[in-house]
């Protein structure tokens, strides 16, 4: 308990000097344990989740990397908004206790953005992405990881929500799962092109050989 009330102690003094409460938004990030700090983690959910639910202004932050395996940050956003005004994301990919994998197109990518939509809370979420890996070329990663999450929100949009939902609320359950397995093979990747084509960016496909030359061309003459 002791390293506890002094984290605590230390944000306290952190936020008690003046800022701009619109500008700066305090978070605090959970951590079910740290590499070499295995045994203790002094700012653990339940730590972090009640400094946040004391503290006015302060934001449950939820990186989906800091979790065990079995947990799902996609199941923990609506219980968070229950209860706070405003929550916090940091999406990355973990990969068993490791995180900040470079974020995919994957299964819990997409269901987080569909919490975050479904429930009507694009305005209610900050969402941060971090992500690294010494193996990639940095830029295709960062390309690859922004377009992820760009993709999975979008992917949310499209998802006829309200429907879904009806079905669930008159116990239709069986048409509920045919419905959303049904949703999964709908043709994405030509309304994501057009966004790409609106946006004035490379569709998928035409954005690699641009990297691959600036690492050739800039990248590599580095030291
Ligand atoms: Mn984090």
């Amino acid at each position: 308990m002791g390293p506890r009330l002094r984290y605590k102690d230390s944000i306290e003094q952190i936020l008690s000097e003046p800022f701009d409460k619109n500008l700066v938004k305090p978070c605090v990030e959970s951590k079910v344990f740290g590499i070499g700090v295995e045994s203790f983690t002094a700012g653990s959910a339940e730590f972090t989740l009640s400094f946040a639910a004391t503290h006015e202004g302060c934001l449950p932050l939820m990186d989906n990397g800091h979790y065990h395996p079995t947990e799902f940050v996609s199941d923990k956003i609506p219980a968070l908004l229950c209860f706070y005004p405003e929550i916090a994301l940091h999406i990355t990919r973990p990969v068993r206790w490791d995180s900040d994998h470079v974020v995919l197109f994957d299964d819990e990518t997409k269901e987080m953005a569909k919490e975050i939509v479904r429930n009507d809370a694009l305005g209610r979420v900050y969402m941060a992405l971090d992500f690294f890996d010494a193996s990639i070329n940095r830029i295709s990663a960062w390309t690859v990881g922004f377009r992820s999450w760009q993709k999975a929100l979008l992917s949310a949009l499209l998802s006829p929500h309200e429907e879904l939902k009806r079905l669930q609320e008159e116990n239709r359950l069986t048409e509920l799962m045919v419905r959303q397995e049904e949703l999964k093979t709908l043709p994405f990747g030509d309304v994501w092109n057009e966004y790409c084509v609106e946006c004035g960016v490379p569709v998928d496909g035409a954005w690699f050989d641009e990297v691959k030359k600036y690492e050739d061309e800039v990248l590599s003459k580095r030291d």
